[in-house]
């Protein structure tokens, strides 16, 4: 798993271009292939999730560029990686390749070590169908539960459609559980490519309240809490950007995943440490926590922090001296 050493996207730049650069470092491979990765909105983009999961979560280091889904800037991202007109889209040593299926067997076969897949062969066959099957599939929650990492509706009333897939996922989840005898939080155990594709489907049961048993719960919570799944949401919260039409005329209530400690953005540079947690420069924004104030070289890096502070392992080395 990555270990918090990306270095993220700045808010001036979203302000500035609406248009970004990041780059990560992965920390368990070394090998010569290069990795470049296009995505949309990380609050929004279910599809742009699943492919930058891919890179963090296996540990695959990666170079990262964003726009603003629907944006010129999104345009000229995506004529990028042509012939690709979608998120996520990705050069893998030169090559494009769009598609977040193709992705994920091209990223499998370069990375055996990686286990991508189960390694037991019943069980990767069943891996790779119900990955398929979300793939290609629930088209009624997919369109009336969009994703919405910074929303819950508790009230959200799902249509027969939408019950319908509810169901379906229900019972495919608890196939794959049943076939690995429950070894392990993940859909066969250890964390794969399946659980990558599922990641936006638990957040849409967690945004909308939709029905599911105790143990789907208790999947959905494992991806809440999921380290990789926590700082892309902190970072989707800190690019603090409401996508148009996303938004549904309902009740909220609090986000069921974690609960983040209480940081908050203040104004001032003073603060207890010398260098920035991710970057090692200059801090010039800080928050505070239980009364300490530490500071951030970057806005941005400071917001997604205050987001959730315990998803960034720089940070929680300084605060837990
Ligand atoms: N089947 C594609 C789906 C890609 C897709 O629909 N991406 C959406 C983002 S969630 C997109 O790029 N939308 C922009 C648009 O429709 O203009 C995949 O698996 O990658």
């Amino acid at each position: 798993m990555i270990g918090g050493c990306w270095a993220l996207i700045t808010t001036c730049e979203l302000h500035r271009h609406n248009f970004a650069f990041a780059k990560t470092v992965g920390v368990g491979q070394s090998n010569a292939m290069t990795y470049e990765l296009a995505i949309g909105d990380k609050t929004y983009s279910s599809w742009s999730l699943r492919g930058w999961l891919l890179f963090a979560a296996f540990d695959i280091p990666v170079s990262v560029k964003s726009a603003r889904m629907y944006s010129n800037e999104f345009k000229t991202l995506t004529g990028e990686f042509a012939p690709s007109k979608l998120v996520p889209a990705a050069r893998f040593d030169g090559a494009v390749v769009w598609d977040s299926l193709a992705m994920a067997e091209e990223l499998a076969s370069r990375h055996p070590d990686a286990t991508m897949w189960p390694t037991d062969p019943t069980l990767r066959a069943m891996a790779r169908s119900i990955t398929a099957e979300m793939h290609s599939g629930f088209g009624a929650l997919r369109t009336d539960c969009t994703m919405n990492l910074i929303r819950h509706y508790p009230t959200f009333k799902p249509s027969d459609a939408v019950l319908a897939d509810c169901a379906r996922i229900e019972l495919l989840w608890n196939t794959a559980r049943a076939a690995h005898n429950n070894d392990g939080p993940w859909l066969f155990g250890e964390y794969s490519i399946a659980d990558v594709f599922y990641a936006p489907i638990a957040t849409r049961f967690a945004t909308y309240g939709l029905p599911r048993s105790d143990a789907s719960e208790a999947y959905i919570q494992t991806h809440l809490a999921e380290p990789n799944f926590r700082r892309w949401r902190s970072m989707g919260i800190a690019q603090n950007y409401i996508q148009p039409g996303y938004d549904k005329d309902l009740p909220e209530d609090d986000w069921i995943g974690p609960t983040p400690l209480p940081a908050i953005a203040v104004d001032g540079t003073d603060c207890e440490n010398d260098t920035c947690p991710y970057s090692g420069g200059v801090p010039t924004h800080v928050l505070e926590i239980d009364g300490r104030r530490i500071g951030f070289c970057k806005e941005f890096c400071r917001d997604k922090t205050v987001a959730d502070p315990e998803a960034w392992d720089g940070f929680m080395k300084i605060y837990q001296i």
